[in-house]
Parts: structure tokens; C-alpha cells; sequence
């Protein structure tokens, strides 16, 4: 899971900070040490870390902390507006003109380039024409990923094979968009194992001799420091507009999303967040800034369910929730919602402190397969009237899931349990609005 780390290390220091009553001087001092070391153990580019810890430090030490009478809390909230400031504050949309726009997205090999291109173009589509150019004659099966991608978030592929030089190929895709009524042109380009004149040549001659409305790198969120250096060099030797970080599913430590903005001056438009095509979600630096810190990302979350419920299912479930009337046909539904909002993983991650209490639990997405199993296996009427299910009928069900009476009678008692919860928490839920109310920060 991301920020593993460097949330479990934040989350301990500030249960320092919180325990004390009064802070000195010294003691917000060895607590920002401590948050220098662990943003330095992130892989968080040093001069950055120092330019960070400077800042929260002439905030931190003065007498209004000092005094305030939760200093704790107030130390803790610089960091975080501190770490949203890191990454940019407002969150930057990508910027598109009216009429024909091209955007190039460069990077190192393996960043998520033609994955993104096709995300993007899925994402864009809503909005725009867009165009997908392979324009990476050296990988080989580069253009065909592409093509693939491009077929299944349902945007066009302009390719010329791999027998023209990358300038021609986009020449020619910008004249097929004006024929073709494109206004987006997002060009897929070549990754190198490491900066190379060549390829940064051929950028540039790109650059030169079309117009190039936003260049963006794609970066790694993975690789940490050298992402960081790399997307220096590009950005001095072809100049970029944006950068998107992928791979913030994975274990990052959190290094590059912390030091990028920062050390290129450039904003983060968008992060991918799985290899799905559709997991690509808008750069919140706010967001982001408090799943570092392990406070969960409420946010993408309810956006999560909102996404994958309709209001009238949110609606239709409430209902049921208060009346207690929800029975394994609903249940049934629940797992294959769930199922929209991403991996169990994922959710889990973004609740505020379960973050680190997670760390060495596997979940898997498969728990769900067994009950599912069990409630496929039972008639329409006993799905809808549990109570009917009496031993010869457990033992049916049991059979027909592949699985032991005693997984059934787990199942029922569960049940049953959240029956009881529904009611008592129905008080709680009122409507779809009434999710958004709550949050409380875990510490
Ligand atoms: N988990 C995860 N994997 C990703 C994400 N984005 C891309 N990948 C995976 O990373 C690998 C490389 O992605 P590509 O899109 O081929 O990267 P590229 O930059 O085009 O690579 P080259 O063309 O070889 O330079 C693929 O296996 C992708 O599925 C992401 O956000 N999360
Ligand atoms: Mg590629």
C-alpha cells in the first residue's frame, strides 16, 4: 500500500507531540528531526525535506503554538497544510483551448506512458475528440499495446507503423485530426532506460516542428529520487507543462509525489492509481497530502461510492438499512458494488488510520468469493427469508457452495449481527448528503 512508511512514522511522531500537554522549544524541534528523517527515508529529495522542515519550523515555534491550547494538534496541522503546499495546494486541471490541442507525454521507460495516453483519452473523451498517436517506433509491440488500450477505452489509434521517424508520424497525425474532426491529439512517445541524447533530441525536433500545447511527464511514483532528477533533465532540456505520477496503487514510499512539484515547479495534473484504464483519478495535493499523514483519503473515497452507486440505489439501500429489511439478495448486490469501487486493498487503505493498521494484512479480494458462494447457493425464497433456512436446508447450501455447514451457520449469525447494527446505526444514515458528515480525524 502507499506511504506505508512514512504514514506509520508521521502517525507515531504526532502521538508524541499529542501526548504532551505544553510544548517547548525543544520539543518541536526533535519532533520536526524526526519528520526530516522520515521524509528522508521516503526517498523526498533533501532539499526539499530541508526547505519543508524550515517552513513548518518558523511557524511551529512561536508563541502562538506555543500557547495555543492544543499545541500538539496545531503542529500537526501546519505539517499537513505544509505537505499540501509541497505538492501544489489547489489542485491543477489540465489546461485545453478551444479548437485543436496536442499534448506529448514523455517520461522513462516503463513510467506508464501509453497507458496513460489511453487513460487520458478515455478520461478527455467525455469532453473532447480525442486522438491516440503511436509514435514509439522502438519498442516492439509498442504501437499495438497501444492500439489495444486505444479499442478499449473506445478512442481512435493514428499509427504509421514503425517505419517513419517520430516527427513525420506526428506531422501527419495532426493533419488526419483536422480531417477528422479530433481536437485532442495525445502522442505516445518512446521511453529510454535512462536520460539519452537521442531520445531527447527527437522530443525536441518534435517540439520544433509542431506545436505542442502541453508536454507532460509521466513519472514513476515508484522510483523516488531518480524520477525526480529525471524529470529535471527533461524538463531543462525539452521543457514540460504537467506531470502525471502513476503507480500510486503500489507500495510507494512517497517520494516522488512529495518532491516533484516542488523540484520542477511544474503542477500534477492527474495520478494513476491501478492498471485498469479507468483508474486514473485528478491530482488533489489536499488529498494526497492526508493519506501521507494516514488520515485516509475520505474523499476519493465517498467519490468511490458515488461513482459506483446511483442515487437511487444510495436511496433504495438507506430505506432498506432502516426498516433492518436488507436480506442476502442485497447482500448479493453489495459484493458486486464493492467489487466496482476497486480492490478491498485499496478501499481499506483510504479509511483514516487503517492505513497503517493494515500493514502486514493481506486482503484479499477473494474473501468475498466464499459468502458469495454460499447466498448463490441458496434458493430465491430463502435469500429473501433466512429465517426458513433449517438444518437439511444449510446442508443443501452447504453442499451446492463446496463448503462446510459450520461456514453456512457463520454466514446466518453474521447476518444476523448486522441486522442488529443496521438498526441501531439507521439513525446515522440519512441519505446520500448525510455520508459526506462525520469525519473525524483519527488522532
Ligand atoms: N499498478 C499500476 N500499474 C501501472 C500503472 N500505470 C501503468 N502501469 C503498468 O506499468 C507497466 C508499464 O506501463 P506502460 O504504459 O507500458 O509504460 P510506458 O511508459 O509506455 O513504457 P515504455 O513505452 O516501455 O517506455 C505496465 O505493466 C502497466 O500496466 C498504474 O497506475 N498502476
Ligand atoms: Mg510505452
Amino acid at each position: 500500500m502507499a506511504f506505508e512508511g512514512i504514514s506509520e512514522k508521521l502517525q507515531n511522531i504526532f502521538k508524541g507531540l499529542k501526548s504532551k500537554g505544553r510544548l517547548t522549544e525543544a520539543d518541536v524541534k526533535t519532533a520536526l528531526r524526526e519528520v526530516k528523517m522520515a521524509l528522508l527515508e521516503a526517498d523526498v529529495n533533501f532539499r526539499v525535506v530541508k526547505q519543508f522542515v524550515k517552513s513548518v519550523e518558523e511557524r511551529a515555534i512561536g508563541q502562538d503554538v506555543m500557547n495555543s491550547l492544543t499545541p500538539g494538534q496545531t503542529v500537526i496541522k501546519i505539517v499537513n497544510e505544509e505537505l499540501v503546499k509541497l505538492m501544489g495546494s489547489e489542485p491543477v486541471r489540465l489546461p485545453l483551448h478551444s479548437g485543436l490541442n496536442v499534448l506529448m507525454m514523455v517520461g522513462l521507460n516503463g513510467a506508464g506512458k501509453t497507458t496513460m495516453s489511453a487513460k487520458l483519452g478515455g478520461e478527455l473523451k467525455k469532453y473532447r475528440r480525442p486522438l491516440l498517436v503511436a509514435a514509439d517506433v522502438y519498442r516492439p509491440a509498442a504501437i499495438e499495446q497501444l492500439q489495444i488500450n486505444g479499442g478499449k477505452v473506445g478512442v481512435p489509434v493514428f499509427t504509421m507503423g514503425d517505419k517513419h521517424n517520430p516527427v513525420d508520424i506526428v506531422k501527419a497525425a495532426i493533419e488526419h485530426a483536422g480531417k477528422n474532426g479530433n481536437d485532442l491529439v495525445i502522442v505516445d512517445t518512446a521511453g529510454r532506460q535512462h536520460i539519452d541524447e537521442a531520445l531527447m533530441e527527437e522530443l525536441v525536433a518534435i517540439k520544433a516542428a509542431v506545436k505542442i500545447d502541453q508536454t507532460i511527464l509521466v513519472v514513476d511514483a515508484m522510483t523516488g529520487q531518480d524520477a525526480v532528477n529525471a524529470a529535471n533533465s527533461f524538463n531543462e532540456r525539452i521543457g514540460i507543462d504537467g506531470v502525471i505520477l502513476t503507480k500510486l496503487d503500489s507500495d510507494t514510499r512517497g517520494g516522488a509525489a512529495l518532491s516533484i512539484r516542488s523540484v520542477t515547479g511544474k503542477p500534477i495534473l492527474y495520478s494513476g492509481v491501478g492498471e485498469k484504464l479507468t483508474d486514473i483519478e485528478q491530482f488533489y495535493p489536499d488529498r494526497m497530502a492526508s493519506r501521507i499523514l494516514g488520515m485516509g483519503d475520505v474523499m476519493s473515497l465517498i467519490e468511490k461510492a458515488e461513482a459506483a452507486y446511483t442515487d437511487e440505489q444510495a436511496d433504495k439501500l438507506a430505506k432498506k438499512f432502516k426498516k433492518a429489511e436488507f436480506d442476502f439478495n442485497d447482500m448479493l448486490e453489495q459484493f458486486d458494488q464493492m467489487k466496482k469501487m476497486g480492490s478491498l486493498q485499496d478501499i481499506m487503505g483510504m479509511i483514516p488510520g487503517m492505513g497503517s493498521k493494515l500493514k502486514n494484512v493481506e486482503i484479499d479480494d477473494k474473501a468475498m468469493n466464499k459468502p458469495k458462494a454460499i447466498i448463490l447457493s441458496m434458493t430465491p425464497k430463502e435469500r429473501a427469508n433466512p429465517k426458513c433456512i433449517n438444518p437439511s436446508r444449510k446442508r443443501r447450501i452447504a453442499a451446492g457452495a463446496g463448503v462446510e455447514v459450520s461456514d453456512v451457520n457463520r454466514l446466518l449469525n453474521q447476518f444476523e449481527q448486522s441486522k442488529k447494527m443496521m438498526k441501531q446505526m439507521s439513525g446515522m444514515m440519512s441519505g446520500k448528503g448525510g455520508r459526506r458528515g462525520g469525519f473525524k480525524f483519527p488522532f
